[in-house]
């Protein structure tokens, strides 16, 4: 094809021939040197295109093939191919109209803007007949390309950010799956991805293998388009296929609320251990969801029962990933065998040992800050402590007892976290007494509870006595919600003021003493 031309005009002729006596439309898509990359015969109503590789003019943000097309029936330029033009980010999309003789009418084509206008992301070039091109497309499509770019470098500024867009795809009651949202706002702004907007879709049933329908899908594009976004973040774990389905339409970068998870942890371990095990949390997630990767590739060694020579890239992967993940192993258990031997140490001494656990951002951290006078790190964040800390601290009556803070809690912990977490966990056994932090700011903080306490009995850690703080009662405005706590199994509490945690020690102190008098020689 002719460089500058959408489409030569004896082909365009060619073309609406071979489709009228087919009753089928066809398409080509062309790459911008003007090769052609395939044709695609459809039928009389529509074309399927077929999946497109990273074929891509380098750097630019269009993907450096326009798809020119027939439609028999004089319809113009569909909803359906609107969306090929967005997913695919094509150079152009062309329809030629065939008209009764089965000669060329006039082409309409479409292009991408970078820019919203008038509530849309894409413009229509005059239709012209093929014969009367004047323009170049090839200057056409430089200066769409320019402009975006242009708009990248400006973004570029502060790109060092993730712009995202959360979707959650529920079949939860409408008041969980805000609070559920909410919460993966929380984790979005704790691994600091700038939140765009959030989309919410109820659904009846979920869908194993689409997660979100096609045109809702579209709408959540548009948007990202309009507002720049480079992420999309699922608040559902997606399983390969989910991920196929999604990215096969878009080039936005799909993650769900457990990679996100995995990615705070990341950031966050500050310990060898706690390296150790996020990362070998993250290659396990990882592992089985390899396949959907590189399809292009996975396709081609497809074959007829013929695997290509060698190895397939995605082969050595997941090698290499494995041989990691057993190496990994080997150090996390020689770690854990150090923090033994630290521990061992530690009993000798014989301080009794009270252990903070709670939902995430409850302020376990602060508490022991305040306690023990110390300067550990305690921010309004989820996940903001990741590895174990432990202080001395000494009770009102002259005991003293090791206090230790350590990961919080959440719901829907991803298990190949919790699993990687589980020695870290497993030290919580050897407490005393656990004092549960409650967060009774937060409206969902009966959930939350509930959510810790399955966690402790799943840790097989429902024997230890356990104290509840109902903290941050400073910032609750509810008199009627304080006073329904009174009554109950737990004292109210403000982390930040260290006068209202004197009923605390007190109690503290004495359940261990309990515990130690009954128990001592046992231990
Ligand atoms: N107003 C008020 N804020 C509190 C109180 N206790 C903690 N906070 C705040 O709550 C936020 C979280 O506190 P942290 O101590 O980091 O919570 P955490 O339980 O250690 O949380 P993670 O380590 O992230 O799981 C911080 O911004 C604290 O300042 C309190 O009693 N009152
Ligand atoms: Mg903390």
């Amino acid at each position: 094809m002719q460089r500058d031309r959408i489409i030569n005009p004896e082909m365009a002729r060619t073309l609406c021939q071979l489709s009228k006596e087919l009753n089928r439309q066809i398409g080509l898509l062309i790459h911008r040197s003007g090769k052609v990359e395939s044709i695609v015969i459809g039928d009389f109503g529509r074309i399927m295109l077929p999946q497109l590789g990273n074929v891509r003019a380098s750097g630019g943000r269009l993907r450096g093939l326009r798809l020119v097309h027939t439609h028999l029936a004089g319809e113009d330029i569909s909803d359906e191919d609107l969306m090929d033009l967005l997913f695919l980010r094509l150079d152009l999309l062309t329809v030629i109209k065939v008209d009764e003789e089965g000669l060329p009418e006039k082409m309409y084509t479409a292009h991408l803007l970078p820019t919203v206008h008038e509530g849309k992301n894409w413009t229509f070039l005059k239709p012209v007949h093929p014969a009367n091109q004047q323009e170049s497309v090839e200057e056409l499509i430089a200066a769409i390309e320019g402009e975006f770019s242009q708009r990248h470098k400006t973004s570029l500024v502060d790109s060092r950010e993730d712009r995202a867009i959360l979707v959650s795809v529920t079949t939860e009651q409408k008041r969980q799956a805000e609070e559920s949202l909410a919460e993966l706002v929380e984790l979005a702004r704790s691994d600091g991805v700038v939140v765009l907007d959030t989309v919410l879709q109820r659904r009846n049933r979920s869908n194993p293998r689409l997660i979100i329908g096609k045109g809702k899908l579209a709408e959540i594009m548009i948007r990202a388009l309009q507002l720049d976004a480079n992420l999309l973040i699922f608040n559902q774990e997606l399983n390969p296929s989910q991920i196929r389905s999604i990215t096969n339409f878009s080039d936005l970068r799909v993650i769900d609320r457990t990679q996100l998870i995995l990615d705070i942890f990341a950031h966050r371990a500050m310990s060898r251990e706690g390296k150790l095990q996020v990362e070998m949390a993250q290659l396990k997630y990882m592992l089985p969801r390899l396949s959907s990767r590189d399809d292009a590739l996975s396709r081609l060694t497809g074959g007829i029962g013929a695997r290509g020579p060698g190895e397939t890239k995605l082969e050595i992967d997941r090698r290499r990933i494995n041989d990691r993940l057993a190496r990994l192993a080997k150090e996390l258990k020689q770690v854990s065998a150090e923090r033994f031997r630290r521990r061992a140490k530690r009993r000798k001494k014989d301080l009794p040992v009270l252990s903070l656990v709670g939902y995430t951002n409850a302020g376990k951290s602060t508490l022991l800050n305040t306690l023990t006078d110390s300067d550990i790190v305690a921010e309004n964040k989820l996940f903001a402590t990741l590895d174990p800390t432990s202080r001395r601290l000494r009770f009102p009556r002259e005991m003293e007892v090791i206090i230790t803070d350590t990961v919080g809690f959440i719901r829907h912990l991803p298990a190949d976290l919790l699993q990687a977490f589980m020695a870290t966990l497993e030290e919580l056994k050897e407490a005393d007494l656990l004092v549960h932090v409650v967060d009774v700011s937060n409206p969902t903080f009966r959930e939350q509870m509930a959510v810790v306490e399955q966690l402790l009995m799943d840790l097989e850690l429902g024997e230890i006595p356990t104290l509840i703080l109902f903290n941050k009662v400073d910032q609750v405005e509810d008199r009627e919600l304080v006073q329904q706590l009174v009554g109950r199994e737990g004292l109210l509490v403000s982390a930040l003021h260290p006068e209202s945690l004197r009923e605390f020690l007190v109690q503290a102190e004495g359940i261990i003493g309990k515990i130690l008098d009954q128990g001592y020689g046992s231990r």
